[in-house]
C-alpha cells in the first residue's frame, strides 16, 4: 500500500483539571491527531501525545507537527510498504522523535486493521478482554484533598492508585494514604525528582510497602537507578528512560528497574511497545501502560496494546472526561465497578472517530500530499 495524504491537526481541547506533576503543571494540553489516506482510499488517524512544553520529553506538540510535516511525512508518502515493519523501516533515519514517529505509525495501524479486517488487539497478539485501571493522581494543594479523590476512586472500583511525588511531598502524604485507607495498591511516580543524594528519604519509601516507584532519578540515567534498585527494596520502574527495545534490554542487564511502564509515544509506537513488552516477558520484568493524557483517539491504541499478556500491573487508562470537557470519538471507553475497561474486538480504532470535534477544536491544520 501506500500513503497518498497526510492531515495534520493540532487539537485543544479545554481542560476540566490541571494535572501536577514534579515538572511542572499541565493546564492546557494540545495533541497532535494524524490523519492518513492511501491509495486505495483507507482511512487512520493516529495521536502524537507529547506535552505543549519539553518538561517531560524534550518533544513538544509544535515539534511535532514540525517533524511530521518537515520530516516525516516527505519519507512515507508514495512509497510501496506491506507492513508496519516496512513503514518503520522508511523512518530509520529520523532519530528519536518517538512521539511524532507514534501518531503516523498507530494511524497506519487503524488502517492495517481495517484492511486485514482483525481487531487491533487480534493484529497485536492481545489475549486479554479487559484491562485494569489505575488513576494517575497529581498532585494537589493539599493532603485533604489528596485523600478525597483516592477515596473517590476506590468506591468506583479503580484497581490501584498511583500518586505523584517529589521532594517534600512524598513521605507524609504516603503516610497518610496508608494510615486512611490501609494496605491499598499503592504506587508513586516521581518523574525524574530525586537523585542519589537522597538516598535517605528514597529508602524510608521501603517501610510503606509500595507496588512500585516510578522514575525516581534522571531520564538519561540508568545507571544511577541500578545503583538505587541494589540500595531499596520497593521496586523501581523506568518511564522516561525507556525510549526502545534496546534501552530495555541494557536496562535489564544492569538490573536498573523490575518493572516497565510502556507508552506507544514515548517509545515510537506500537510495534516497538510490542518488542519492549517480549524482552520483558522473556525476562520476568512486568510491565503496564502508561499514559500521556491521550485522547479517546491515542487511548485506543494504549488500551488494544494493554491486552497483550505480560500487561500485569493496572494502566494509567482514567476515562478522557477527567481532563477534558470533550473527546474526539464518540462513546469512549468507561471503567467498570470493578475498575475494568473492555478490550474492543471490532476492525479499525474501536471507537468512531468524530471528525467533527476534530475540526472544531483544531487550531492549526496541515495538508501535506
Ligand atoms: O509520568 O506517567 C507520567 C502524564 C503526562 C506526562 C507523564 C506522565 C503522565 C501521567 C498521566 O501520569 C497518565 C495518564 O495519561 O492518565
Ligand atoms: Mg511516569
Amino acid at each position: 500500500m501506500k500513503i497518498k495524504k497526510i492531515t495534520l491537526y493540532k487539537v485543544e481541547i479545554p481542560m476540566v483539571t490541571s494535572f501536577t506533576t514534579s515538572f511542572g503543571t499541565v493546564t492546557n494540553k494540545p495533541t497532535v491527531i494524524v490523519k492518513v489516506e492511501t491509495d486505495n482510499g483507507v482511512v487512520g488517524f493516529g495521536e502524537s501525545a507529547a506535552l505543549p512544553f519539553p518538561f517531560y520529553k524534550p518533544e513538544t506538540t509544535d515539534i511535532c507537527m514540525l517533524v511530521l510535516k518537515d520530516y516525516i511525512s516527505p519519507l512515507v508518502l508514495n512509497k510501496e510498504f506491506k507492513t508496519i515493519q516496512e513503514l518503520m523501516a522508511l523512518l530509520k533515519s529520523i532519530k528519536n522523535h518517538n512521539f511524532s514517529k507514534t501518531g503516523l505509525e498507530t494511524a497506519v495501524w487503524m488502517i492495517m486493521s481495517l484492511t486485514e479486517k482483525k481487531s487491533l488487539k487480534t493484529l497485536l497478539g492481545g489475549t486479554q478482554d479487559k484491562i485494569a485501571v489505575g488513576e494517575s493522581i497529581g498532585i494537589k494543594k493539599t493532603i485533604e484533598e489528596t485523600l478525597e479523590e483516592i477515596d473517590l476512586r476506590l468506591t468506583q472500583g479503580f484497581k490501584r492508585t498511583k500518586i505523584k511525588i517529589k521532594p517534600r511531598w512524598d513521605l507524609k502524604i504516603i503516610e497518610a494514604i496508608r494510615n486512611k485507607f490501609g494496605d491499598i495498591n499503592l504506587m508513586v511516580d516521581a518523574n525524574s525528582a530525586y537523585t542519589l543524594n537522597d538516598i535517605t528519604v528514597l529508602k524510608k519509601l521501603d517501610h510503606y510497602n509500595l507496588t512500585m516507584i516510578e522514575q525516581p532519578l534522571a531520564d538519561d540515567d540508568i545507571i544511577d537507578h541500578s545503583i538505587l534498585q541494589k540500595q531499596i527494596k520497593t521496586p523501581i520502574c523506568l518511564d522516561e528512560s525507556i525510549h526502545s527495545a534496546e534501552d530495555t534490554r541494557r536496562a535489564i542487564y544492569i538490573a536498573a528497574c523490575k518493572i516497565i511502564n510502556i507508552k506507544p509515544g514515548r517509545v515510537g509506537g506500537l510495534l516497538e511497545s510490542k518488542k519492549i513488552h517480549d524482552i520483558c516477558k522473556k525476562n520476568n520484568i512486568g510491565v503496564w501502560c502508561g499514559g500521556m493524557l491521550e485522547t479517546g483517539i491515542g487511548r485506543a491504541f494504549n488500551i488494544a496494546l494493554a491486552s497483550l499478556p505480560n500487561f500485569f500491573y493496572p494502566a494509567d487508562m482514567s476515562p478522557v472526561n477527567f481532563f477534558y470537557e470533550d473527546d474526539l470519538v464518540k462513546d469512549s471507553f468507561s471503567v467498570d465497578k470493578n475498575g475494568h475497561i473492555s478490550v474492543p474486538n471490532v476492525t479499525g480504532l474501536g471507537f468512531e472517530v468524530n471528525e467533527k470535534k476534530i475540526q472544531k477544536y483544531t487550531t492549526k491544520k496541515i495538508v501535506i500530499e
